[in-house]
């Protein structure tokens, strides 16, 4: 296997300042980091993940929620390796402890392609969390495997809304609605948008024929429970082959997060 460790240098293009970086995330709250991952590594991962979607038919997603107008996989970590490497990526993560701190973990690793005709979600932050006294505890990374554009359904987000204090869902009449202040992120296969989760944001609908898929490394500070508790769902076997270094992102030997996750409800944004 490849290094898990595969860009130890921030990506020079986008990140050639990490204070700006912090500034953007903690301003903004996201930063895309354009055409981060290898041409060849995007091919790879939407061979895996086309296989699994195949593989899985109408049972993909049961670990996690079904959304009604796209594909989900859940527990992605325990189905390949391929995607090791992408919950280890050290620019990713640094880019993450920007928005966590030091200390965090894997909170779940899914898949997502919106069908196309749908995929427009209301706005939500994940997990339908707010900041809390110590700050911002989730951070996501959207893992781009087809160019998000206006036809086939950006992301959207709304800059600054995670330090509102408030869910959208409480604020506003109809959180599917276009947003005055939304900003549509268009951006080519192999880019990662990574975000303060607690930022207001939605997929878009897809407008063309085909879909449009992408990969979620969500990720909690390490006093929160995980989305999806990971020693419980990853295989004897995977476990027993993981490298120390996962082992610890997954948070697989720590008893705190075996009491505040094991008997964690399942909570996303908005998916019943
Ligand atoms: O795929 C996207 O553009 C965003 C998806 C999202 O926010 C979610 O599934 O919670």
């Amino acid at each position: 296997m490849p290094s898990l460790l595969r860009d130890e240098t921030m990506n020079a293009r986008d990140v050639a300042d990490p204070e700006s970086c912090r500034r953007r995330l903690t301003e903004d709250g996201y930063f895309v980091l354009h055409g981060h991952v290898p041409k060849a590594f995007v091919r790879r991962l939407c061979e895996v993940t086309d296989a699994l979607f195949a593989a899985e038919g109408d049972r993909a997603g049961w670990e996690f929620k079904r959304e009604p107008g796209a594909l989900r996989l859940a527990n992605l970590v325990d189905k390949h390796e391929v995607f090791w490497e992408v919950i280890a990526d050290a620019v990713v993560l640094r880019l993450v402890a920007l928005v966590l701190g030091d200390r965090f973990k894997l909170s779940s690793l899914n898949a997502r392609a919106a069908l196309p005709g749908c995929g427009e979600q209301p706005l939500h932050t994940d997990m339908g969390g707010l900041p809390d006294e110590r700050g911002s505890w989730v951070c996501n990374a959207v893992w781009l495997l087809d160019d998000f554009t206006e036809r086939n359904g950006t992301l959207r987000v709304i800059p600054g809304s995670h330090r509102w204090g408030r869910l959208p869902g409480e604020v506003l009449a109809d959180p599917a609605a276009p947003h005055p202040d939304q900003r549509l992120i268009t951006a080519e296969a192999g880019s990662v948008v990574v975000f303060d989760a607690h930022l207001w944001h939605s997929g878009t609908r897809n407008q063309s024929d085909d879909l449009r898929r992408a990969l979620h490394a969500f990720y909690c500070r390490w006093d929160k429970p995980q989305q999806q508790y990971q020693k419980a769902l990853l295989r004897a076997d995977t476990q027993r082959r993981l490298p120390p270094e996962l082992r610890r992102l997954l948070a697989l030997d720590d008893p705190c997060n075996d009491r505040l996750s094991r008997a964690v409800v399942r909570r996303s944004g908005f998916l019943e």
